[in-house]
């Protein structure tokens, strides 16, 4: 089987300057150079750096990655979505018009003789109680419906300026590697309770893969600094820096 992950895009629906552009341009390349490659897509949360799907509105600006998840679906490919910290509000599009599969904590999966856990990771950040309220309180449907209410241009620049200021608020260096041991020892915990075998998470934005008490604990980096993913065929995992003029 070929598995395909990705996370954390960050795709911007206003691309504020030359780093945005090329970055969305890199990672549309990669969305059709990946179709018809893969038996299963899994888009680990991220993938939008603010999201929302208003019950007669969609961001227009998602319009290509949306467009060419619809050629990979089409290609045959299973396409997995789970939600991570910027983007968790669904009202049915990406389900049932495009045909993904949208998972809100974990995605579990046996193939090839492995037992996978794919997960964002924002879960399971260590001492991060402040955060795991938020996540709890932002993800009430009550909250959605009030987002919703507002006309979709004033909710986008509302939500635009709270997802700015969160993240300004966790990039310190030492939150930044506090985050990715986290997720380390979370993961090192399934394989050693024989969970799973391979467990990839996001988040970091920290690609790489680990070998831990048998098993492998593997992330997929992101596409504001890496532009990487993860290939795991037949249950072998692969990390890959994607690059225009290497594609094809
Ligand atoms: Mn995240």
């Amino acid at each position: 089987m070929r598995i395909c992950v990705i996370s954390d895009v960050h795709f911007k629906y206003k691309h504020k300057s030359e780093a945005d552009r090329q970055n969305a341009a890199l990672f549309l390349d990669f969305l059709s150079s990946s179709v018809g490659r893969y038996d299963l897509m899994v888009l680990n949360g991220d993938i939008f750096d603010l999201y929302n799907e208003w019950k007669y509105s969609i961001i227009r600006q998602y319009f290509p990655v949306y467009h060419l998840l619809a050629n990979i679906r089409e290609a045959g490919c299973r396409i997995v979505f789970i939600s991570g910290n910027h983007d968790f509000w669904f009202n049915g599009f990406l389900d049932k018009d495009l045909g993904i599969e949208v998972y809100h904590d974990q995605f579990y999966l046996e193939a090839d003789g492995m037992r996978m856990i794919f997960s964002h990771g924002d879960l399971y950040t260590s001492n991060d109680v402040r955060y795991q309220l938020f996540r709890r309180l932002i993800r009430q449907p009550f909250i959605k419906w009030i987002f919703n209410l507002l006309h979709p241009e004033l909710a986008l620049f509302i939500g635009a300026k709270m997802s700015r200021s969160s993240r300004v608020r966790r990039v310190p260096g030492f939150m930044q590697s506090r985050r990715s041991q986290g997720l380390q020892s979370w993961a090192e915990k399934m394989i050693s309770r024989k969970k799973a075998d391979i467990v990839v998470l996001g988040h970091s934005h920290r690609p790489g893969i680990h070998a831990m008490g048998g098993g492998h604990y593997a992330n997929a980096g992101d596409w504001i600094k890496n532009h990487s993913y993860l290939e795991i065929t037949d249950g072998s995992i692969k990390l890959i820096y994607h690059n225009k003029e290497k594609a094809q």
